[in-house]
């Protein structure tokens, strides 16, 4: 997911070139807005964090792009190329380093799995029967 501070800022081509760059595949794409209701059920897993109810207003809070990438090692290299949750931890050249704002509004969402990918890729694209 590009996330709202970054559709809002006018990142999502850099974004979507430094995703490229980096040797994924788009292989669904989609800018849509979640309710705070759905933010939340795609959060559920942080339901018990305290940053739970801000996370979930933030993620409702304008425009997403959600999209399924494809490539070899694609959740571990994915998570190279955004870079640590907090930007201020994050190594220079990655996307949360260059476009992140804070550790909340940090730009791009990225799975941690490949269960969770599946879960995540359907979650947005329920009519992509391979997921
Ligand atoms: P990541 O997005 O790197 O997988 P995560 O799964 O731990 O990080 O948390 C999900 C999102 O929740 C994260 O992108 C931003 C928000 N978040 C995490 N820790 C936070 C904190 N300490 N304060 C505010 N928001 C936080
Ligand atoms: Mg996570």
């Amino acid at each position: 997911m590009i996330k709202p501070d970054a559709v809002a800022d006018g990142n999502i081509g850099g974004i979507t070139k430094m995703i490229e760059d980096a040797g994924f595949k788009i292989i669904a794409m989609k800018y849509t807005r979640l309710t705070s209701e759905l933010a939340g059920k795609f959060y559920a897993v942080h339901a018990e964090r305290p940053f739970y109810g801000e996370l979930c207003e933030y993620m409702s809070s304008g425009p997403i792009v959600a999209a399924i990438l494809e490539k070899e090692n694609a959740v571990e290299d994915f998570r190279k190329l955004i870079g640590a949750t907090n930007p201020a931890e994050a190594e220079e050249g990655t996307i949360r380093k260059i476009y992140a704002k804070s550790i909340g509004a940090n730009a791009v969402h990225g799975s941690d799995s490949d269960e969770n990918a599946a879960i995540e890729g359907n979650f947005y694209f329920p009519e992509l029967e391979r997921f």
